[in-house]
């Protein structure tokens, strides 16, 4: 098998000397000897191309490339068999030529055997000159001129060339600088304008004036049928036109400017007539629109020098004077001889910014770190869990004040308030402290417990506690632990139970703790020294409402670690316990009350309550009596639960009265609202 591979390497090659020669496969024309080779390439120099003419083939003929002549990328022509001189002139020869300053190549191989003797291919090779004149896509927009090696443009009489050597232009750049008055044209107005033209005209006058141009009739730019021009006029960078096609620009054309270019550009084709205008000058005046978003009044068109207009900022916009934005949407400004006003502030946004809330994380802006607050933005609060609600509405509109509104008109921000009195776990598992019930975790969330001294406490909200004036009434500088979410009193280093230290406590300032017959006033409050995290073992209990309280035979629940009659020893409990206990009469209460065997006072800030077996004990003090009974809080409407009690005193309960003590909350819930506002507001001041 014989190939004779021709190659059209296209690459532009530096000039080499440009040869004329033959080329032929190895032992023509007696025959080429098998495995010969043959590898040719050589190039034209700028400007020539290279051809090859193959006078001869006689190659074996073979399956590869029988007949066949076909192209492929470099590889021109893939040859073999045999050839008519006329066939290779006709159908082989003409592609064998270069590119301008292009290559060819040629290879030619033989396998190991012949049938028979070929006696192979002969050609030679010429380098001519390339015409580039020929060539449409020579550039010369007006002349071309061929030469050996190369070739040139050149212009009709009146056109110069421009500097990318091809382009016939015009010379029609003028600057008019000074001149008050005067007659612009296209080039050869009013005969056709020139093709390929880029003119420049400058006019500047003084400061205090303006151009003012009339473009006069016969007005012909060069514009195509949809309207778009394809030969322009356009004055002052791009600010007014382009204008183009048979209808002058309306006149008088106020450029507002004492400085104006006009930029003439034509194409390589067409024949139109152009443009004349003439030019002369003005005093300047203001624009109508003194700045964006804004209204000016008295309202006009156009102000003259020394007229002063009130700018109102649109709704929702304020001034801004570049350095900052005022909070006022107003401002007088003056028509200045430059035409230009002065002040001249924009008007810009108002925002509204972050709300003031609580840094405290329990409000929150809901589904966004990055609010927009701009005017018109609107923001939902939301509060941090389902342990809170939110009073007040919930969304709000940054409005043209840059103040955040709700659609009620409020602009106090809402606030989060502790869901309280709602156990997740409503206790209507079985019903027993003295002859109580053991409590299940989160059955009565607000229970705290005081290890020591030993007592209870009732979580009011996520930073407060109350608990009997009488627990915490011997602490002195000591400092007091409570201990929340947990029903085990021994089982204090478990991850759920929550601990909270008292950074204050607050005993009532009627409460008097030298008497020793008199427990009025027994109630104290606690301040922790940080909020606590709420969760479903851990709530508030609500406060009482005014009249509420336990009526005599009402069912209420006590709740507390004390001692339990479990065995004679009466020992404190282990676990959480709690008892339903009935109010008894006023005059029931005053029978013998006593405690430690003294009688003691029984006062109206008093209750007293207790059923057969059951009573609060020693240890439950300061603990919760709530109402309604715990495990009908969902029913029939008569939760949430409520502190109704403290567990205050009593007589001794191996005495087995029966008969428990307890401070009257509902007489305090203003003397707590008020202490608690009160230290919370001190305390946001020293912040
Ligand atoms: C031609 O090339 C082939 C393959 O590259 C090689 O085997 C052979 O020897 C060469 N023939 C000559 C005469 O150099
Ligand atoms: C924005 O809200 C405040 C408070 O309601 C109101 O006084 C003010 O007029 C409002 N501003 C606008 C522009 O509506
Ligand atoms: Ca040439
Ligand atoms: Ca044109």
């Amino acid at each position: 098998m014989t190939l004779l591979i021709l190659c059209l390497l296209l690459l532009p090659h530096a000039a080499l000397p440009s040869l004329l020669g033959w080329v032929q496969s190895p032992g023509y024309p007696r025959g080429y000897s098998p495995y010969a080779n043959l590898s040719w390439s050589r190039c034209a120099p700028q400007g020539h191309t290279l051809s090859l003419k193959i006078i001869h083939l006689d190659l074996e003929d073979s399956h590869d490339c029988e007949n066949d002549i076909f192209s492929n990328g470099n590889l021109l022509s893939i040859l073999c068999g045999k050839r008519t001189f006329e066939e290779l002139q006709y159908d082989v020869n003409p592609l064998l030529i270069s590119a301008p300053g292009g290559c060819l190549s040629l290879s030619f191989h033989s396998d190991y055997s012949n049938v028979k003797r070929h006696t192979g291919f002969r050609g030679f090779y010429t380098v001519q000159d390339y015409d580039e004149c020929d060539d449409p896509d020579n550039q010369c927009t007006q002349f071309c001129h061929n030469f050996i090696g190369g070739y040139r443009c050149s212009c009709r009489h009146g056109y110069h060339l421009d500097t990318d050597k091809h382009t016939c232009t015009v010379s029609c750049t003028e600057d008019l600088s000074g001149l008050k008055k005067g007659v612009i044209s296209s080039p050869s107005w009013p005969g056709p304008y020139a093709e390929n033209a880029h003119c420049l005209y400058t006019l500047s006058v003084e400061d205090h004036l303006q151009l003012e141009l009339h473009f006069g009739d016969g007005f012909d730019v060069d514009q195509n049928t949809d309207g778009q021009c394809i030969d322009s006029v356009v004055t002052s960078s791009g600010t007014l036109g382009p204008y183009c096609g048979r209808t002058p620009p309306s006149s008088p054309l106020l450029t507002h400017s004492n400085h104006v270019q006009i930029r003439f550009t034509s194409d390589g084709f067409g024949s139109n007539n152009g443009f004349s205008v003439s030019f002369k000058t003005r005093a300047k005046v203001c624009p109508g629109v003194v700045t964006a978003q804004s209204s000016a009044a008295p309202r006009k068109a156009e102000y003259q020098q020394g007229e002063t207009v009130t700018v109102t900022c649109e709704l929702g916009y304020n001034v801004d004077t570049y350095e900052q934005t005022l909070s006022m949407s107003e401002y007088e400004t003056t028509c200045q001889k430059s035409g230009v006003w002065s002040p001249i502030y924009s008007c810009e946004p108002v925002n509204c910014g972050i709300p003031n809330i609580p840094d405290d994380g329990i409000l929150q802006v809901a589904d966004s770190d990055n609010p927009s607050t701009m005017f018109g933005d609107e923001i939902e609060f939301k509060c941090s869990s389902k342990y809170y609600t939110l009073q007040g509405e919930d969304t709000y509109i940054c409005n043209g004040s840059g103040l955040w509104v709700s659609a009620g008109g409020n602009t106090e921000m809402p606030k989060c308030f502790e869901v309280c009195g709602k156990p997740e776990t409503d206790g209507s598992s079985a019903g027993r402290i003295l002859g109580g019930k053991k409590a299940k975790l989160g059955e009565i969330p607000w229970q705290l417990l005081i290890r020591s001294p030993r007592g209870g406490a009732s979580l009011i909200n996520d930073r407060w506690a109350v608990t009997a004036a009488h627990v915490v009434d011997g602490l002195g500088q000591t400092s007091l632990r409570l201990f929340g979410g947990l029903v085990e009193g021994k089982k204090l280093q478990t991850s759920d139970v929550v601990v909270m230290d008292a950074e204050k406590i607050i005993i009532h300032p009627n409460y008097d703790k030298l008497s020793a017959t008199n427990f009025d006033n027994d109630i104290a409050l606690i301040r922790f020294t940080s909020r606590v995290e709420l969760g479903p073992n851990l709530l508030p209990i609500c406060l009482p409402e005014a009249n509420g309280g336990l009526k005599e035979n009402e069912q209420g629940t006590v709740s507390g670690w004390g001692i339990t009659e479990r065995d004679s020893s009466m020992v404190l409990s282990r676990v959480l316990q709690y008892a339903h206990i009935a109010g008894y009469s006023p005059r029931e209460c005053q029978k013998t009350p006593q405690y430690n065997n003294i009688p003691m006072v029984f006062t109206n800030n008093m209750f007293c309550a207790g059923a057969e077996g059951m009573d609060s004990c020693k240890g439950d003090s300061g603990g919760p009596l709530v109402l309604p009974m715990l495990g009908t809080g969902n029913k029939n409407n008569r939760g949430p639960y409520r502190l109704e009690g403290i567990v205050s005193w009593g007589a001794n309960c191996e005495v087995k009265q029966y008969k428990g003590y307890y401070t009257k909350v509902e007489n305090y819930v203003d003397w707590i609202k008020e202490t608690i506002e009160r230290v919370e507001k001190e305390e946001r001041m020293d912040e």
